[in-house]
């Protein structure tokens, strides 16, 4: 056997290729797609209750196009970076940049200023969209890299200041007044190759790198879970239907991460349901709104599941409306699982499993099944054709473990600016995942361990690659690398193992506490220079050398074990 196919009996309809996210979210009646009713929102500020309705949605993001396009010319091939909490204009900047023809980066809100002038660098963006809880970090870097200020805007949060930038909302009722852009259409066949995002990810080795993701990708994911939860087929009798219109979800997961950008946001509006719009994922603040909005449904990362099934505050809140909770993004345990069954006894819950190269989904726990399988990552989403390749090279049939390797409508075309990685992770249409997998003769997805390097904390990446970068820049260190150890709520942590220059540790030769001023200053280093998931809450471990392959590779494996037995004892 050399390919495995989705199960599911759902029909794939034939994807469009001819047009950009906007114009098939907003603008053509697709038969496929439940309808929206007037009087159901798209979106609801978690904080303020505002709602905004399709129409709204349709003409904001027409006026910003107009705002974008005569103001700021914005067009083709142009990168707007969104560095950007949750926002419910987080679509408008989204679509209003694609209907002119431009391209979106989107970045973690809570980047520090190097990793965001990382990004923006690594864009060439001429136009940064940001939260105004990020006016000092986000000026600072556009001058480092050098993007006049009149080109950072805001968006709108009452009871905010948002400094002398000008704001999304002014922008999109100056852009209401007039009708000055003109729409960027896509001939047949475009949309497998006109950009939509650069959304960053360290794919299986290395350091962050720009995933290019066209229009086609997102529409295609889209249609495929569509399909794959009969959405387009009469099931009315089906009280147990999946995704209704009217339907509420909670969106806590971030929109800059793929699995929020795609699944929370254009999925799911796809099927006419609303999405709160939570911008600081905050537990108990969770539990208010999932009361105050009637949430039927939860996309939630692991620790969520974790603290859904252990916190205590969850007996003070009546969630008993909730009938769908989905989880994915790192591994959900079997007892976290147990207990989310036992705790929802009528709801839907699964995993599902996805990754920012095959723009997003790959499998989710199949419609028929109302609980998944505990373990399994579900069942390929119909147009996936998954290779299984074993340690030998040879491709593996059920039941036989080896690499995931992916094709889907939905793959990203590669790196943006990295044509070696493209090489290596995407090889004639398809792409490695680094996960290591068993897929069952039932179509059941088994996720067994990630061979790549990336670790997922919290369900964020973090890139080994990234940190020992970091770590060299210290003064006192010569050699380091850093691993991933086991954590109970954030599924891994980083640790690093460093290796001290001679004069360091001349310097604290026979003074340990001359070494734990090292160890302080060392992470100190890392939280200065880095979001809060990536910093060193494993530890720092001193050693005499890094292992290492005769060639210079690192032997990761040999200190990921070290570290595991430091933990134990
Ligand atoms: N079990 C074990 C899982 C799982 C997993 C992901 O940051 P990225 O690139 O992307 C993501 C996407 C997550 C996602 C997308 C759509 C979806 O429906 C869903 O289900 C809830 C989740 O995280 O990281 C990709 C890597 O994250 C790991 C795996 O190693 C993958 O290659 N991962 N989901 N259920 N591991």
């Amino acid at each position: 056997m050399d390919e495995i196919r989705s199960v599911s009996t759902a029909k794939l309809p034939e994807i469009p290729d001819n047009l950009s996210i906007p114009q098939f979210q907003l603008d053509v009646a697709d038969l496929t797609r439940p309808p929206r009713h007037a009087n159901i929102p798209c979106l609801i500020d978690d904080a303020t209750g505002k709602q905004v309705y399709f129409e709204e949605l349709r003409s904001r993001t027409q006026g910003f196009a107009n705002a974008l396009s005569t103001l700021y010319s914005i067009g083709e091939e142009d990168v707007v970076l969104l560095f950007s909490r949750n926002h419910i204009d987080y679509p408008v900047a989204i679509w209003a940049v694609h209907r002119l023809g431009g391209i979106i980066s989107p970045a973690n809100p809570d980047f520090s200023r190097q990793e965001l002038e990382f990004q923006l660098r690594a864009t060439k963006a001429t136009l940064l969209i940001i939260y105004p809880d990020a006016l000092d970090v986000s000026t600072a870097a556009a001058k480092a890299v050098g993007l006049p200020l009149d080109r950072v805007l805001v968006f709108d949060v009452p009871n905010t200041s948002a400094g002398n930038l000008v704001t999304v909302d002014n922008l999109v009722q100056r852009g209401l007044r007039v009708k000055a852009f003109s729409e960027r259409r896509l001939r047949p066949g475009e949309g497998k190759t006109k950009l939509a995002f650069l959304s960053f990810s360290s794919g299986t080795t290395g350091t962050p790198k720009d995933v290019a993701i066209p229009h086609i990708a997102v529409i295609a994911n889209v249609l495929q879970l569509a399909a794959h939860s009969k959405l387009n087929e009469d099931y009315a009798e089906w009280k147990d239907r999946r995704y209704r219109p009217g339907d509420v979800a909670i969106g806590v997961l971030p929109l800059y991460h793929i699995y929020g950008l795609v699944v929370n946001l254009h999925f799911l509006l796809y099927c006419a349901m609303t999405v709160v719009v939570v911008p600081k994922f905050n537990f108990e603040g969770m539990l208010k709104s999932i009361v105050r909005h009637k949430i039927t449904h939860l996309m939630l990362v692991p620790p969520q599941a974790v603290l859904l099934c252990k916190h205590p505050a969850v007996k003070k809140y009546d969630i008993s409306g909730i009938r769908y909770i989905m989880v994915g993004a790192a591994p959900l345990s079997d007892e976290v699982n147990q207990k989310l069954f036992a705790l929802f006894p009528d709801a839907h819950i699964g995993q599902g499993y996805g990754m920012t190269e095959t723009c997003t989904v790959t499998s989710i726990w199949a419609i028929e099944h109302k609980r998944g399988i505990s373990g399994s990552a579900g069942q390929l989403i119909p147009g996936v054709i998954a290779r299984v390749v074993k340690t030998d090279g040879t491709l593996g049939g059920y039941n036989e473990i080896g690499e995931l390797v992916v094709k889907a409508p939905s793959n990203a075309l590669g790196y943006y600016s990295n044509a070696q990685a493209t090489k290596d992770t995407f090889v004639d249409g398809y792409v490695r995942t680094g996960d290591e997998v068993r897929i069952a003769p039932d179509g059941e997805l088994y996720i067994i361990d990630r061979i790549k390097e990336i670790m997922k904390v919290r369900g964020f990446q973090v890139a080994p690659a990234e940190l020992e970068g970091t770590l060299l820049d210290h003064n006192d260190v010569s050699d380091c690398c850093v691993v991933g150890v086991p954590d109970d709520y954030s599924g891994e942590v980083p640790m690093a193992f460093v290796v001290l220059t001679v004069d360091a540790a001349n310097r604290v030769k026979g003074k340990p506490e001359g070494l734990e001023g090292i160890r302080t200053s060392i992470l100190k280093h890392v939280a200065g220079h880095k979001i809060g998931y990536k910093h060193l809450a494993g530890g720092v471990e001193f050693v005499e050398s890094i292992p290492k392959t005769p060639s210079g590779k690192l032997l990761r494996r040999v200190l990921r074990e070290r570290a595991k037995e430091l933990k134990k004892a």
